[in-house]
């Protein structure tokens, strides 16, 4: 399953949002350091589904399928706040560095209204600078990256010079840990323009350069621009956008969507995440103050912004930046249904490039060792070895051992 860690400094909302997407209920407070050790959820992405083209009735099992809509389990972290010096260990920085180091990509959260200062103290909004914050925090990430390359420097010069392994393949052993795959590597070399420097000429310019590569290659990053709920967070969101320009950077409003989430809930509204809008079910069922804030929601973020963000930023990390396609494995290609008769069950998300021989390891491995040739379930034709995967196939697997 797709990890995503949230990350950023302290009280910008990562935990309110890790609620939102998961609907648990990690405290939330307004004191710095209130999340002391990751919190572990899932939640939903979402995107239409097959099932309306097909004219069939799902049966989904691993997901669900909401009003055409396929909502597809991920996982979520949700970081204790970095500080200053986390990554030579500050508040637990090095431990908490390698959980989000084990996420396929980030959602960095910085507080869009400015209502938090350099330490991560609430303050007036609008006092406080987000994109500081925003560059804070990837200096520790950066100096994290350059510190596991440095602690190692004598290993990797040892595996080029002793070992004979090309420095691609040295840096691989040292990285392969912090989820860093080979290519993450070559491509950070072309960038830093070191592919001809050897190792040891490096000088501590060249190492942040890669290190800086690294992590923006191996940990795609979206920036979640929080509390635009916050009538000054707009523009503080027009010069996060223009300064990170090469960057996404997604207008949320965290609280909106988890009161928004709870309140449809408690069956007071009607919304499904990721509507550009929520209708109200049972007015009865609102107390006063929850009337005002649905009144202010709607003006302040429906009538300005469409969404709340959270959905949005979800799908853009899985769609965008780690460009996931969705499969619909069936065993059954003529009825599109597992052996039980569930129809479309689940739905997978695969990486671009991925074959159907990818698709039967990611289900089980005995699906792959006993792996003959895959089945196109809509057109019925027999793919050929090298196929690659398109977003939305369905696809069956034939194999010599039947899927557990
Ligand atoms: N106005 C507004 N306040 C928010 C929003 N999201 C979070 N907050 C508030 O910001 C404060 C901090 O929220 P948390 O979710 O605890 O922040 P955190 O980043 O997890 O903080 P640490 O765990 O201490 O690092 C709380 O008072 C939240 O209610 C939002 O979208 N809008
Ligand atoms: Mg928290």
């Amino acid at each position: 399953m797709i990890r995503i860690g949230i990350i950023g400094k302290t009280n910008t909302g990562k935990t309110t949002l890790f609620n939102a997407i998961t609907m648990l209920n990690a405290e939330v407070s307004t004191y710095p350091f209130t999340t002391k050790t990751p919190n572990i959820g899932i939640g939903y992405v979402r995107t239409p589904c097959v099932c309306r083209e097909l004219g069939v009735k799902d049966n989904p099992r691993n997901s669900q399928c909401i009003d055409g809509w396929r909502y597809i389990p991920i996982e979520v972290i949700d970081l204790p706040g970095l500080i200053k010096g986390a990554w030579a260990g500050a508040g637990l920085g090095n431990q908490f560095l390698s959980v989000a180091a084990q996420s396929d990509a980030l959602l960095h959260v910085v507080d869009a209204s400015g209502s938090i200062n350099e330490k991560g103290e609430i303050c007036e909004p609008g006092s406080g600078s987000p994109l500081a914050d925003y560059f804070d925090i990837e200096d520790e990430i950066i100096r994290w990256y350059m510190k596991n390359i440095v602690e190692n420097s004598e290993k990797i010069k040892k595996l080029i010079k002793g070992k004979g392994l090309s420095l691609v393949d040295a840096l691989f052993e040292i990285l392969a840990g912090i989820k860093v795959k080979k290519w993450h590597i070559e491509e950070a070399l072309k960038k830093a323009n070191l592919n001809e420097v050897p190792f040891e000429d490096w000088d501590d310019e060249d190492l942040k350069n890669f290190a800086s590569h690294i992590r923006y290659i191996s940990k795609p990053t979206l920036i979640i621009a929080n509390k635009m709920d916050i009538p000054i967070a707009e523009k503080n969101f027009k010069g996060l956008q223009e300064a990170l320009g090469e960057k996404f950077v997604i207008p949320c409003s965290a609280e909106v969507e988890l009161m928004l989430r709870r309140a449809a809930r408690m069956g007071a509204i009607e919304y499904l995440p990721g509507e550009e809008g929520f209708k109200i079910k049972d007015e009865s069922k609102l107390t006063p103050r929850q009337k005002w804030a649905i009144n202010y929601v709607q003006s302040r973020i429906f009538d300005r912004w469409l969404r709340t963000g959270v959905d949005q930023a979800l799908f853009i990390t899985v769609f965008k930046l780690l460009k996931m396609n969705v499969i619909y494995p069936v065993e059954d290609a003529k009825r599109l249904s597992d052996s039980k008769g569930n129809v479309l069950p689940d739905a997978i998300l695969m990486p671009q490039g991925s074959t159907p021989l990818d698709l039967a390891r990611e289900i089980h491995s005995e699906l792959a060792e006993g792996f003959l040739y895959a089945i196109d379930a809509i057109t019925g034709m027999r793919l050929p070895k090298d196929y690659q995967l398109h977003d939305r196939d369905v696809i069956s697997i034939v194999s010599t051992r039947k899927r557990k």
